[in-house]
């Protein structure tokens, strides 16, 4: 008898986790970008990569897209492409921190042109939304201040939710904006975003379509991010994840791969809270491969948070209940921590099998030659993506 049930086995089955188109284009410091050979040459390759991963883990049935990344001629016709390889095109994330006209802000500039220019792309990115199908803007602003002094933050914060409440004004019915706050970088003295607070006060004020974005790299070293999640989870505005893990700052590594304990807490807190599996808390990655091949590196990332899953839904509820209701301090941790050090990956492995997967999706990769395919087929092309 496995040590998955078989109610847990259905709580997995649940599991989708988007995937970020820029994870398959070569990426890299501001020291050095490492190209890799095969890297997608444009919003198309990335998406046949990104069907790779769900191919052989059914984990990752969309894929975001990032504007104006993956900007196409044809957003039908890409959408079409993606269906047929699997896939569809999921969140649509806009990007103020490319031009030059935002160096002292976009959303929140002190000109009302360069304000509306901001606004402009969002819009210009709802269209995109409309038809490509996709439910959630993401907006994640570079915006903030490097000296005390430089700026006027209330202002700015001010500004921020006129321009915020023009593009809410937008959306549609059933379509969400969701606000992705980061504590710091590119600015260093503040951010107009810095935390689930400001995100949860801006969204709060626009409605209900409106959702804070939780990326578990925007936070300082040694934040509990688990009572973040239950706090958002029971003021009912966690719209999604952007999962990666950090050793120092917003190092956008493989998620689970710095600190696995912390992705299992998490998680758990997600079950607790009744966002496991609710489409209203969208799971995805926000991650990039500097030095690993990037579609393994992603299949090895959609595993990492499928194990922790399977070790998270391990608990036995009614038994850490009694423990934390007695006080048993001891005992209770004893119960979490259990579950926490069952190595479920054997099952899993079964499970995967018995749902005609392959038992390692890694392995499967590695020997379907995909990786020889792609870095001889596509030679020669520009490459497209974070930091091209
Ligand atoms: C930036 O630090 C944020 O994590 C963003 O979510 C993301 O990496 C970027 O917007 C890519 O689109
Ligand atoms: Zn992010
Ligand atoms: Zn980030």
């Amino acid at each position: 008898m496995s040590i998955l049930t078989p109610e847990i086995q259905a709580e997995l089955a649940k599991q989708a986790i988007e995937l970020p188109s820029w994870a398959f284009g070569n990426s890299g410091t501001r020291f050095k970008v490492f190209g890799t050979p095969g890297t997608p040459r444009d919003p198309y390759e990335k998406i046949a990569d990104a069907a790779q991963v769900n191919q052989y883990t059914a984990l990752s049935p969309s894929v975001a897209l990032h504007i104006p990344w993956d900007k196409v001629d044809s957003y039908d016709d890409l959408r079409k492409y993606a269906e047929d390889l699997g896939v569809s095109l999921g969140t649509i994330n806009s990007n103020t921190f490319q031009d030059d006209d935002y160096k002292f802000g976009a959303l929140t500039h002190e000109d009302a042109g360069i304000r509306r220019k901001a606004i402009d792309h969002h819009l210009e990115c709802i269209d995109i939304m409309d038809q490509t199908g996709s439910r959630d803007l993401k907006i994640w602003l570079a915006e903030g201040s490097n000296y005390p002094g430089q700026t006027d933050m209330r202002g700015r914060q001010d500004r921020l939710n006129d321009s915020l409440r023009t593009i809410y004004e937008r959306i549609g019915d059933d379509q969400r904006l969701v606000l992705e706050y980061k504590f710091f970088e590119p600015s260093f003295y503040h951010t107009d975003v810095p935390d689930w607070g400001t995100s949860y006060a801006q969204v709060a004020s626009l409605g209900d379509r409106a959702m804070v974005c939780l990326d578990t790299g925007h936070h300082a070293p040694g934040t509990n991010i688990e009572f973040i999640v239950m706090q958002l989870l029971r003021l009912g505005k966690l719209g999604s994840f952007d999962f990666n893990s950090r050793f120092y700052a917003d190092d956008d590594l493989i998620v689970g791969a710095a600190d696995p304990f912390q992705l299992f807490r998490i998680i758990v807190e997600v079950i607790r809270g009744g966002g496991y599996g609710d489409p209203d808390v969208a799971f995805m990655l926000d991650q990039c491969h500097n030095v690993e091949d990037k579609i393994p590196g992603q299949i090895r990332s959609v595993l990492n948070v499928q194990e922790m899953t399977a070790r998270a839904l391990l608990i036995d509820h009614e038994a850490l209940r009694a423990a934390q209701v007695s006080g048993d301090v001891l005992a209770a941790n004893a119960i979490f921590m259990d579950a926490f050090y069952t190595d479920v990956r054997p099952a899993l492995a079964e499970w995967r099998e018995s749902r005609g997967l392959p038992a390692d999706p890694m392995a499967a990769f590695a020997a379907s030659g995909y990786l020889a395919k792609i870095a001889e087929e596509r030679v020669g092309g520009v490459q497209a993506g974070w930091g091209a």
